[in-house]
C-alpha cells in the first residue's frame, strides 16, 4: 500500500500490539468493504498491494486530493487514465475507485453510467409517399439498455439507396418519384455509431415518373414494357408498328413492343351484330373507359353507341372477355369500332 504520510521515510511496519490511528481505521475499513447491504456488491479495489503500515504522520484525508480526470465519457463521471479508473455517480456512495471489471455490470446505476453501443434510426412509419417527406429520428441505445434521443441536427444523415433525393439537417427525408413501390435505405451517424432504416417509397401517383410522366399511361406499365426511360411510350405512338396505339395495347393487355392483332371478332346473329373483344383488368381498375360504337358511313360525327349492350363472357382476373350486341341495321353495311380513353 502506498504510504499516505507526508514523509514516507518515517513510515514503519505496524507491530502486532500497536493500534492503528483512527483516520487509518476509517481508510482501511473502506478499503476492505466488499459488499453493500442490498447484496448488490460494490467492490472497493485496492490499487496498491503491500503491507499495511502505520504512519507517524497523520494520514491525509481523501478530501485533500484532487483527481483531475484525463478523460470523461457521456456518463459524466467516469474518468480513465493509464493508472486508474474513477467512476462517480449521482447516487451517494456509488462513486468509488474501481477497476473496470468491477463495474462492467452496474445495474444499480441505470441511466447514470452508460456508454452508447447502438444508434437506432426510426420514423413514425416505414413508408413515405412519393414526392412526400418523412421525419427521421435517432436514438442512442446504451449498454445498460437505456435510450437517449439524439437531436436530429447532431446526426449525420445519408441516403444509402433508393429514391430518397435528400435528407435535411433536421432529419427530414425527401422522397422522389417512383413508378412502383420502391425500397430505400437511409443512415444516421452520431457519436461514432451508425444506424440504418429501410423505407418504402409508395407509388401514389401513377403518371409522374421520368420521361413517361404526364402522358396518360401508367408509368409502371410503360417501364415494364419499354424500359426505365424511352421516347416511344406516348399513348398515340405505335413503336411495334402493328397498327395498335400504345393506349390500345395497354387497354387490351397487349405488349406494345411486340406486334399483335386486335383480339376481337364480329359476327351476325339473328339480325344483330356481336362484337366480342378482350380487355385488360388492370386497365379497367385503372379507370380506362371502353365503348363499342357503330357507324354506317365512317364519317367522324356518325359514330354512335345507341342500342349497344354488353355482356361479360369470362374473367380470369387478368383479362375480361366482353360481347357487345348491337342492331345490324338495314342499310346493308355497318361498321363497329372499340373506343378507348
Ligand atoms: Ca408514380
Ligand atoms: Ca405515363
Ligand atoms: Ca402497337
Amino acid at each position: 500500500m502506498r504510504c499516505m504520510a507526508a514523509t514516507p521515510s518515517r513510515c514503519r511496519r505496524l507491530n502486532s500490539n500497536e493500534k492503528i490511528s483512527e483516520p487509518m481505521k476509517t481508510l482501511r475499513s473502506r478499503l476492505l468493504q466488499k459488499k453493500v447491504s442490498n447484496a448488490k456488491s460494490i467492490r472497493i479495489v485496492v490499487l496498491i498491494l503491500g503491507v499495511l503500515t502505520a504512519c507517524t504522520q497523520p494520514a491525509i484525508a481523501l478530501g485533500d486530493y484532487e483527481l483531475v480526470l484525463s478523460m470523461t465519457n457521456q456518463g459524466g463521471g467516469r474518468g480513465t487514465s493509464t493508472d486508474y479508473d474513477l467512476s462517480a455517480s449521482l447516487i451517494p456512495g456509488a462513486g468509488e475507485v474501481m477497476l473496470s471489471s468491477d463495474y462492467a455490470s452496474y445495474p444499480y446505476l441505470p441511466g447514470q453510467l452508460y456508454t452508447p453501443v447502438e444508434l437506432q434510426v426510426t420514423a413514425a412509419t416505414a413508408s413515405v409517399a412519393e414526392n412526400g417527406t418523412k421525419q427521421l429520428a435517432a436514438t442512442q441505445v446504451m449498454d445498460d439498455a437505456t435510450t437517449l434521443p439524439v437531436p436530429a441536427a447532431e446526426v449525420t444523415w445519408q441516403v444509402l439507396s433508393g429514391p430518397i433525393s435528400s435528407i435535411s439537417v433536421a432529419g427530414v427525408a425527401q422522397a422522389g418519384s417512383v413508378y412502383q413501390n420502391t425500397a430505400a435505405s437511409v443512415q444516421g451517424g452520431a457519436t461514432g455509431l451508425n444506424g440504418t432504416l429501410k423505407l418504402t417509397v409508395l407509388d401514389t401517383i401513377p403518371d409522374n415518373y421520368g420521361s413517361y410522366a404526364g402522358d396518360g399511361l401508367p408509368d409502371g406499365w410503360q417501364v415494364q414494357t419499354m424500359g426505365l426511360s424511352g421516347t416511344s411510350g406516348g399513348p398515340a405512338l405505335d413503336p411495334d408498328g402493328d397498327g395498335l396505339s400504345n393506349l390500345m395495347e395497354y387497354a387490351l393487355g397487349l405488349n406494345p413492343v411486340l406486334q399483335s392483332t386486335l383480339p376481337a371478332t364480329t359476327v351476325l346473329n339473328s339480325g344483330n351484330m356481336e362484337f366480342t373483344y378482350t380487355r385488360s383488368k388492370t386497365a379497367i381498375t385503372g379507370g380506362t373507359q371502353f365503348q363499342v360504337q357503330w357507324s354506317d358511313t365512317l364519317e367522324a360525327t356518325s359514330w354512335s353507341g345507341s342500342g349497344v349492350s354488353e355482356q361479360i363472357l369470362s374473367d380470369d382476373g387478368t383479362h375480361q372477355q366482353v360481347k357487345a350486341t348491337l342492331p345490324a341495321g338495314s342499310g346493308g353495311r355497318r361498321f363497329v369500332r372499340l373506343r378507348v380513353q
